[in-house]
């Protein structure tokens, strides 16, 4: 026939993204157990999937990434989820927030709002649509927290004042963890702390909160995603609270494909 397959027209290759990733660890075993042989995942980071992603979708060519939700590659794009009948990207999950073990103790204000910190898939999307259209990240940060001030006053009520302490926040540069850290440091800062951002690889960001060297981070996607690094520094974090629910992470493909489960790939 003069029809590809899909594998052809793709090269075997899901696109994907940073390697400490856990949807990276996910595919490498969705890989195994969808027995496709002959298929490799690429790494790269978030910005180089979506430029690649961009690329293929104007040309209407075949693409497969790895891909979560909440993203704003869906606000922009007309993409679905490949079915995944075992499983192996797990179901809805949350994003936790993680904070190392005396935070509670060395820095309560700060640990409170933390705790507080929910959110919304809407109200992410807002920030990091505005980023993705050009908007620096602090500005599309405060713009949201200007907009949301009776939501920041929530995580805020009853937190007292604190004087210029510091507070380290570690956070991957994945779009959805770019918007959550941006607007939690302009929280943290309204209530007097001195905040920093700083942007690791997966590893070492559970690394960092497991020895104390962060603070804190707003990234953690569990139950399933970050299994392997919860499971390696089990009882060297805590879980301050989920900042938000029914999060997805898996494979995507544009709806211009003829595919619908990751069983099409073999
Ligand atoms: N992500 C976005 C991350 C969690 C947040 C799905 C790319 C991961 O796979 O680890």
């Amino acid at each position: 026939a003069d029809t590809k397959s899909v594998g052809e027209a793709v090269d075997y290759k899901i696109t994907g993204i940073d390697p400490g990733a856990g949807i990276m660890e996910a595919t490498d075993k969705a890989i195994t157990e969808y027995e496709l042989d002959k298929w490799d995942v690429t790494t790269g980071s978030s910005a180089a999937m979506t430029a690649a992603l961009k690329k293929a979708y104007d040309k209407e060519e075949p693409i497969i990434v790895t891909g979560w939700t909440p993203h704003w590659k869906f606000a922009k794009f007309d993409l679905k989820y490949l079915e995944d009948p075992k499983g192996v990207y797990g179901g809805e999950e949350q994003i936790q927030t993680i904070g190392r073990l005396g935070l509670a103790e060395d820095l309560p204000e700060a640990y409170e709002v933390l705790s507080n910190f929910h959110w919304t898939e809407a109200d992410m999307g807002e920030v990091m649509v505005a980023i993705q259209e050009g908007e620096k990240e602090e500005v599309a940060a405060q713009n949201w927290v200007d907009a949301n001030a009776d939501k920041v006053a929530e995580w805020t009520d009853g937190v007292a004042q604190v004087d210029g302490e510091k507070i380290k926040l570690a956070y991957v540069a994945w779009d959805s963890e770019i918007a959550s850290h941006n607007v939690a440091k302009i929280v943290l800062e309204s209530v007097g702390y001195d905040v920093t951002l700083t942007q690791v690889e997966a590893g070492p960001l559970w690394t960092a909160v497991a020895d104390g060297s962060a603070d804190a981070s707003l990234a953690a996607w569990l139950p399933v995603t970050h299994k392997t690094y919860a499971d390696k520094f089990d009882g060297q974090f805590e879980v301050l609270g989920t900042n938000m629910e029914g999060v997805k992470i898996g494979l995507v493909v544009p709806q211009y494909m003829d595919i619908d489960s990751i069983e099409d790939l073999k």
